[in-house]
């Protein structure tokens, strides 16, 4: 036995200052800047010839699927090139020419490495062969794949039950991919499935799947050209979906409005300057917001109430204002909605709601004549303690104007990874499907577990607790993304066994169980040969739409796998050829695997061929006003509470939220352009009279304190910049505030942690 080695990693890395310079925030997104910032990022990551023979190729048809978000592309991609500014930083980082080789980890250990920030680490490059940190040792050294292999499927046969292992997946992986993962996570006999849902739309699914009977939106891309109304909630489309600003603008140019709901005024919602048009570059660009709702942290409940309740009494004169129609063929539960509604006072749902009554009015103005209505959000809605019924009380809203089901209107949750959607509807999920278990069973002949598995946050605990001991990551940087930092490192290094697949190097790669592996895996834009010929795989992209993705850059290193190929392997090491699927052939021939999905997957038949070309839709019954699984048979109106927090005197609710040059936990870049603040990622956004009455000065040093369960949480080193921010509301970038976040609090039924409401404290440094 070898000995075990204490590493003296540190969790959180570093809490110094890079040296910040302040500007006036903008008032419009894209334009000439967001081309000049692009260019930079693609021509120093990748090189001139490299930038244009991937940018020629991402989201056309028979190219690559942009590796940023899960944004649809349009039926007929532009030849100018179909991508935006943060596209082009997710190849760029994807792409780099910046490498990660053995001499690398022989000259740096997991120590030393663990002191970098996340924006060094991740900019070291990308990762090029098998690589382990074996128990005595604090360097990572190679290994043969075959060895990688053999060594998971012997950590994992040494568990007292498959329920010991975790297999976490984040949302990049292909269906292909994620669907043989989940198959292998099945066959091995656990539902243990965590994935970066958990983290982020749950909520929405959770809610839309219990109201409308699809835990998925129901709008297509068209339908923004003929909505007369979109309310974006809780979402920052101009840093993180920019080309839905293209959308945005179109819907405007049809006459359409906007209302946006959100603490900030975000510079993407205030004015657009489409980059791919003469008047984005020269002359002023599209204004898109008409009315900006500017909600207190976690108050969408109290405004939608108030707004609906302010409809009610207009539709009471004049019964045309909701869509009676509508409601008495399809809903249940309207009238219990309205009785609810009477408990409430407009005065008290406009001051929890923290907007001005002038401002409702116009927006109840504006939308007691229209009934082609989009509301989209993100994760401003999902990510509290009562992020459901955020949801729920949006679905009210919907029904009650008859906003499904036809051109123009509908749901519209903005996903986050590229196939995030997809990983879910293949199969990865912690809950136990009784159909998908039938059918996996009918397709490949074995019994698939019926136990529910364990989401992110019950999956921290578990390894916290000793009772998981191997930790599989398909992507993903679970350590910076989860809450709790400190605690889920503690987890994570409990563990015996942490593996990741992953193209780039991360903090969950320095923060690990006794042994850990990194197996290195293709990107998106590389080419993915077998016997001579490309192999592509399909993605699903946030409004239900399936096509295929093949790369053509040459991958970073020969040594790499695709994630089938590693996926397959493992499974073939662990069962040794005794297990009636043939896990290496279906690994190295996606044909099969999408064979198999077309049998187990509702929606997925003719996969193989449907997926070529600009692909298609998977059902959708909120398209067809089909509510036939509900209670009922009707779509279901919901009595949401009043979200409470019980502030103390001193405290603020802080919501986490991404700067304008990152992808979650991939940090581009140092600047957040959009909101003013250069080179520095540890500042807090808090408004001038909170400053006053904490006699706090602009670029003052502050720790962040949180206090759950009687623990004190804190992050240290905070500049303070006077902003634009509902008073008794903070707002700062994650993963830094990370370690703020209770690990036992989330969201009710989602389990989502409340990465957008945290009460904390100011402590003066
Ligand atoms: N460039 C880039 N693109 C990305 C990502 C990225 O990190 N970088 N991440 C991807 C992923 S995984 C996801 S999930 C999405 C995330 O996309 P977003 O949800 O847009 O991301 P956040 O930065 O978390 O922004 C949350 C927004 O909600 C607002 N907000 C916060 N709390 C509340 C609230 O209580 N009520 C209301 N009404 N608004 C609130 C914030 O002010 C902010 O504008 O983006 C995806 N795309
Ligand atoms: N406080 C706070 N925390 C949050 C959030 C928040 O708003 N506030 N947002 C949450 C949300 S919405 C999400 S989705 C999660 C994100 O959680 P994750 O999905 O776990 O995190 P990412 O930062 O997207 O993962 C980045 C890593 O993925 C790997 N990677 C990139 N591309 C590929 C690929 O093609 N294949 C493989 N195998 N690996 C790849 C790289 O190694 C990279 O380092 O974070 C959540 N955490
Ligand atoms: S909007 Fe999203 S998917 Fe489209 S190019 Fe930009 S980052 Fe990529
Ligand atoms: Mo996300």
């Amino acid at each position: 036995m070898s000995t075990i080695k204490k590493r003296n990693i540190a969790v959180l890395g570093p809490q110094d200052f890079t040296g910040i310079t302040l500007k006036k925030p903008a008032d419009y997104a894209a334009g000439l800047p967001a081309v000049k910032v692009a260019i930079q990022h693609a021509f120093k990551e990748m090189g001139v010839v490299k930038s244009f023979r991937a940018l020629s190729q991402m989201n056309q048809k028979d190219g690559f699927d942009c590796p940023g978000c899960a944004w649809p592309d349009p039926e007929k991609p532009s030849k100018l090139g179909e991508y935006c500014e943060n596209g082009v930083k997710a190849i760029a980082e994807e792409a780099t020419n910046s490498k990660v080789d053995r001499n690398f980890f022989a000259k740096y250990s997991v120590e030393e490495l663990s002191r970098w920030s996340d924006y060094q680490i991740g900019k070291s490059g990308r990762l090029l062969e098998p690589m382990i940190l074996k128990p005595d040792s604090v360097y990572y050294e190679p290994i043969a794949w075959d060895e990688a292999y053999r060594l998971i499927a012997e950590e994992l046969h040494k568990l007292k039950s498959p329920d010991e292992a975790i297999f976490y997946t984040s949302g990049r992986s292909s269906n292909e991919a994620a669907f043989l993962y989940g198959l292998f996570v099945r066959a091995f006999g656990t539902n243990n499935m965590p994935d970066c849902s958990n983290m982020c739309h749950e909520s929405s699914g959770v809610a839309l799947k219990e109201t409308l009977g699809i835990g998925k939106g129901s709008v297509k891309l068209e339908d923004f050209d003929q909505a007369q109304v979109v309310i974006v909630m809780g979402q920052n489309p101009g840093t993180n979906h920019p080309r839905m600003l293209s959308a945005l603008q179109k819907c405007k140019e049809n006459g359409g409005k906007i209302i946006s709901i959100n603490p900030l005024e975000e510079a993407g919602l205030i004015r657009f300057k489409n980059p791919q048009e003469i008047k984005g570059v020269l002359a002023s660009g599209t204004s898109l917001t008409d009315i900006h709702l500017q909600v207190k942290i976690n108050q969408d409940v109290p405004l939608l109430k108030l707004i609906i309740k302010k409809l009610a009494a207009l539709d009471k004169e004049r019964r045309n204002v909701f869509d009676h129609e509508f409601i008495t063929t399809y809903t249940n539960g309207y009238e219990e909605l309205l009785k609810d509604l009477d408990q409430y006072t407009e005065e008290e749902l406009l001051e929890w709601s923290g907007v001005s009554q002038d401002q409702v009015d116009k927006a109840v103005q504006l939308l007691v004549d229209h009934n082609n209505i989009i509301i989209c959000w993100a994760m401003g809605l999902t990510q509290h303690k009562n992020g459901v019924q955020n949801i729920k009380e949006c679905v009210n809203f919907l029904l009650l104007k008859g906003s499904l089901g036809k051109p123009g209107a509908g749901t519209c949750p903005v996903r986050g990874h590229s196939n995030v959607q997809g990983d879910r509807t293949v199969g990865i999920m912690h809950h136990v499907s009784p159909s998908l278990n039938t059918a996996i069973e009918n397709t490949f002949g074995f019994t698939p577990p019926d136990k529910e598995g364990l989401d992110t946050v019950h999956a921290i605990q578990a390894m916290h607790d000793k009772k998981a001991k191997v930790f599989v990551a398909l992507g993903g940087n679970f350590l910076s993304a989860a809450s709790d930092t400190e605690y889920t490192g503690r987890a994570l290094q409990n563990c015996d066994l942490t593996v990741s697949v992953s193209t780039k190097l991360n903090r969950t790669h320095l923060v690990t169980g006794k042994t850990a592996l990194i197996l290195p895996t293709l990107g998106r834009s590389e080419l993915d040969i077998r016997e001579g010929s490309p192999r592509f795989f399909t993605v699903e992209n946030s409004m239900g739409k399936v096509h295929q993705s093949k790369g053509l850059l040459q991958p970073a290193s020969e040594h790499l796998k695709s994630e089938p190929e590693i996926v397959g392997e493992i499974a073939n090491a662990y069962f040794k050829e005794d297990h009636p699927v043939r896990w290496r052939s279906l690994s190295q021939d996606y044909n099969l695997i999408r064979e198999k999905i077309e049998l187990v997957i509702k929606g997925f038949e003719d996969l193989n061929k449907k997926s070529k070309g600009s692909g298609f839709y998977l059902p959708n019954n909120v398209r067809d006003l089909d509510f036939s699984k509900l209670p009922g048979q009707k779509a279901q109106f919901s009595i949401c509470q009043l979200p409470k927090h019980n502030i103390a005197e001193n405290e603020f609710v802080l919501m986490t939220i991404r700067s304008h040059d990152q992808f979650n936990t991939t940090i581009y870049g140092l600047d957040d352009r959009y909101r003013g603040i250069y080179n520095e990622r540890r500042v807090v956004f808090m408004n001038s009279k909170d400053m006053a009455k904490y006699s706090l000065k602009k670029l003052e040093i502050v720790n962040l304190v949180s206090l759950y369960d009687n623990t004190k949480r804190k992050a240290n080193n905070f500049l303070v910049i006077p902003y634009n921010i509902p008073q008794g509301n903070l707002a700062s970038y994650f993963p830094e505030t990370n370690v703020l976040v209770p690990f036992n609090h989330f969201a009710d039924k989602s389990n989502t942690p409340i990465s957008k409401s945290i009460v904390v404290t100011i402590e003066k440094v």
